[in-house]
Order: C-alpha cells, then sequence, then structure tokens
C-alpha cells in the first residue's frame, strides 16, 4: 500500500512487484530469503539480493552486503546465516543455540556480538560487491565502500583457498550439504550415506511449519544435516586444510582439536571415518569468478589486480583438471573422501560456464549438454532445472532434485552471453522474467510446467528478476 508510484512504468508493473517483495523482506539492515521459511540473513542470498537491490537503492546494496561482512569471523569465514536476534528460537531450526558461535566458535574467531551459523555458503561475494559498486561509483567511494570491504573479501577468499583446501589441488571443499547452497541435490547422497544420521526426535524442523513435505528435503537427509553440522561445531569449526596444521592433523590457528579431530566425522582428508568434503564445480567457480572481481576491486584501489586474475586463471585451470568430464560434457563434483568423482548431473557442473577463461571447447561443449536431452534448454524445458531430467533421483518439486532455481539460471544465463550465445541467452532471460512473474517470485518451480514450489515473495527471484530487467 505505501508503494510509491514510478511515474514511467505502469503500477504493479513486474518491476515494481519485485521492488515490493524486497522492500516487504528489507529490515533495516539487511533482506530475508523469505518471511516466513527464512527470516534471519544467508549469505549467498544476501549476495544475489544485493544485484538486484542495486538497481533500486545502491546504498541498500551497500549495506545488505556490509552487514553480512561484519558478522565474519577471525579466521575469515562468512558464515552461512546472520541471525536476527529479535526474530524467535523456534521460528528457523538450526537456531542460535544449536550453532553456539560466540563460544563453539571462539577459537576460529566468531564475532561476539551478533549469533551466526558455523559453515559457509558460495563466494558470491566479491563479485556482488564489484556490481553494486558500478552501479554507483560515485556514492561507493563517498562511503569508501571497497576500501572497506576489500580486505575482508581477501580475507574470505584466503580462508577457502587455504583452510578449505582439503583435496590438496588447490580447490575449496564444502564439509556439508548446506554449504554448497543446493542442500539434497542427489550429488550428496554417495557421501552422506556414511554419516549416521541424528536421531529424529533430537530435533524439531521449522521448516516443515511453512513448506510442503513432498517439496522439501527429508527427514534422513535432516539427520544427517544435523549430526555433520553438530559434529563441526563439537571440533571447534577447525577444518583441516594446510593452515589448520594440513590434513586433519589439528595444529596451529585450528580450534584445538586434537590429532585426527572429533570421532573423524567431518572436513579434513586425514581425519578418517565418514566425514563430509566434497569439490564442488559451482561452489569453485562462483570463487573464481569473485577472485576476478576482487582483481577488479584491486584495480580500482590503486593495485594492478594482476596477480588475482593470474590466480583466477590457475584455479580454472586446476577446476578443468579435477572435476571436468570430458565424455560426458559436463563438471562433477568430487569425493574427496574416496577421491572419487561424483557422476550426478546436477546444474552446479553447469555453473562453471560464468568463467572467462574457461577453454572454448569446455564452453562450447557445456552448452550442448544444456540444451541435449539431461537439461533440454529450449527443447523440453524453459529453464535449467537443477538435476537432470532422465536422472534416477529427478522429482520435478522436490528442491534441488529437479526444480528451476533461479540463482542458478541467473548465472547460467550470464554465462551464455558471456561465451556469446546471445540467442540462447535470450531465450533463457525471457523464460525467467515470465515465470518469475507467473509464479509469484517463487522460491523455486516445476520445471516442465513452471508452476511455483516452496516459498513465494522470495528475494533472490526478486532481485535476479529486476537485475535482468535492467
Ligand atoms: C534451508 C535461504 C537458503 C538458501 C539455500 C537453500 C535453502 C536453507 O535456503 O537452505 O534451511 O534449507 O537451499 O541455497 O541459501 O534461501
Amino acid at each position: 500500500p505505501a508503494e510509491p508510484l514510478d511515474p514511467v512504468r505502469p503500477a504493479e508493473s513486474l518491476h515494481a512487484r519485485a521492488a515490493r517483495v524486497l522492500d516487504t523482506n528489507w529490515t533495516g539492515t539487511s533482506t530475508v530469503p523469505s518471511r516466513s521459511l527464512y527470516p534471519h540473513q544467508w549469505s549467498w542470498d544476501s549476495a544475489f539480493i544485493a544485484i538486484g537491490l542495486r538497481h533500486l537503492s545502491p546504498l541498500r546494496a551497500q549495506t545488505e552486503l556490509e552487514t553480512l561482512l561484519g558478522a565474519q569471523w577471525g579466521d575469515g569465514r562468512i558464515p552461512h546465516i546472520v541471525f536476527n536476534p529479535s526474530v524467535p528460537l523456534d521460528a528457523y531450526f538450526p537456531s542460535p543455540d544449536f550453532w553456539r558461535s560466540s563460544t563453539a566458535g571462539r577459537t576460529a574467531g566468531a564475532p561476539r556480538t551478533v549469533q551466526t551459523s558455523g559453515i559457509v555458503q558460495p563466494p558470491v561475494h566479491a563479485l556482488a560487491v564489484w556490481l553494486v559498486h558500478s552501479a554507483d561509483p560515485g556514492l561507493s567511494r563517498s562511503r569508501s565502500f571497497l576500501s572497506r570491504m576489500y580486505p575482508r573479501l581477501a580475507a574470505w577468499h584466503r580462508y577457502l583457498l587455504h583452510r578449505r583446501d582439503l583435496g590438496g589441488g588447490g580447490l575449496a571443499s564444502v564439509v556439508h550439504p548446506w554449504e554448497q547452497g543446493m542442500d539434497n541435490a542427489p550429488s550428496w547422497d554417495a557421501p552422506l550415506s556414511r554419516v549416521t544420521p541424528a536421531p529424529a526426535r533430537s530435533f524439531r524442523r521449522a521448516d516443515l511449519d511453512h513448506g510442503a513435505a513432498e517439496d522439501r528435503p527429508t527427514d534422513l537427509d535432516y539427520g544427517r544435516y544435523v549430526r555433520l553440522a553438530a559434529d563441526y561445531r563439537d571440533g571447534g569449526y577447525a577444518d583441516g586444510g594446510a593452515a589448520d596444521g594440513g590434513h586433519g592433523a589439528g595444529g596451529h590457528g585450528g580450534a584445538g582439536r586434537p590429532g585426527s579431530g572429533v570421532g573423524g566425522r567431518m572436513g579434513g582428508v586425514g581425519g578418517g571415518g565418514g566425514g563430509f568434503a566434497v569439490e564442488d564445480p559451482s561452489f569453485n567457480a562462483l570463487l573464481i569468478a569473485s577472485e576476478h572481481a576482487l582483481a577488479r576491486i584491486a584495480r580500482e584501489l590503486g593495485a594492478t589486480g594482476t596477480a588475482r586474475h593470474a590466480r583466477a586463471e590457475r584455479l580454472t585451470a586446476a577446476l578443468v583438471e579435477r572435476l571436468w568430464d570430458p565424455a560426458q560434457g559436463m563438471f562433477f563434483c568430487r569425493d574427496v573422501r574416496t577421491d572419487e568423482p561424483i557422476p550426478e548431473r546436477g546444474v552446479s557442473g553447469l555453473v562453471p560456464l560464468i568463467l572467462p577463461t574457461l577453454p572454448r571447447e569446455t564452453a562450447a561443449t557445456l552448452v550442448r549438454t544444456l540444451r541435449g536431452p539431461h537439461f533440454g534448454l529450449g527443447d523440453t524445458t524453459r529453464l535449467v532445472p537443477s538435476y537432470d531430467l532422465t536422472g534416477h533421483a529427478f522429482d520435478p518439486h522436490r528442491y534441488w532434485r529437479g526444480p528451476a532455481w533461479f540463482n542458478t539460471n541467473w548465472l547460467v544465463e550470464r554465462g551464455l552471453r558471456l561465451h556469446g550465445e546471445l540467442s540462447v541467452a535470450a531465450g533463457l532471460r525471457g523464460a525467467l522474467l515470465e515465470t518469475a512473474d507467473t509464479s509469484g517470485f517463487a522460491e523455486y518451480v516445476d520445471p516442465y510446467t513452471g508452476e511455483a514450489c516452496g516459498a513465494l515473495g522470495f528475494s533472490w527471484t526478486a532481485a535476479l528478476t529486476l537485475d535482468l530487467l535492467h
């Protein structure tokens, strides 16, 4: 009702409705992904949200990222959730009393004044900071936005590239499916099967108060998510990467996790047991894209940025070397525990299309895979599904096991344009705008019908709609 009328657009245009979603979800310092389902601040959501918000209010977009980066830990990690203290504890699970960041995360440098989770999410932040700066460089300079963000982003990348290099091949590993952002993707099934689930009665799923059970991860998935997160917490959120003494050996800078770690259930390669450590193509591609963005930021601040661009190129080579499967024409996750690829076709394996220095043949092959029977783009689907249409685990409604999501589609659209696939990109852009509109800015949609699933009025859907409109 308080919506001011925009004279150049008809009332309730797509633009106006997207803006209204973001206004409704704005708390004053950040934006919740969804008022009902996700009432706190989420890390990669905020990056995507800021990318859209910059077209409405560059100041709000800067504030969104400043709030998130203000909750960074001393070891450089950016937590996947920053909790809003005014939201009741039982509104979302796992809540602050589960993560206990300010006590369990003390050695890893968790902030004292704000409660956060202890895991991370994909590093889209430097890319977002750069795009937000570019929307209004004058405002950005007057607020020293880049010079305040740069050291935090540099520490974040350092954390991922050192403490999280659990496979020893230069790429970052995720130690929990929530870290990669595609919670119940079939790629996690094999590595998760080694994790003993926490008993169902030991926690209460608040998500089922708001979402249909058949659209959400299962109870068994949740039991395993809880076990992995609790073990990581009980180990003081220490990692097994080089900076923690290398390969699960504990050692300096860690949280004093002795020897091979608590029950060896989490991260480090040398930790033994059934822990979860995976190199994921999308997570690493976003890190590389962000490293290129960080090079541009460094340049804007007076440095050359050359070393960062060179590092991004080396990382691109490592990504191709470790995760590219030429026979299948896409990237696969790598299970660091078994040192084997995980042969599930997920949208994560297409996201590296956003990389500017991907070999030309690799990019062309990815586009063919995107348009082929497994993803069907422009043929059986108009949006990229999250998982192989022909796969054994495909389910058009269950979260990351088939539905199309707006953030991954936005990334693919960008990648298509970057590699000169303009007409495929234009078709995808048109389908995204139409589906955002007809689905009420849904969290995700049935990839065949566009039918809304999950929450409506979802922030990154609205934000990326705004970005595509500009
Ligand atoms: C959860 C907030 C988050 C996203 C993730 C998505 C979901 C949280 O929601 O995870 O409780 O399951 O999978 O990517 O950041 O939108």
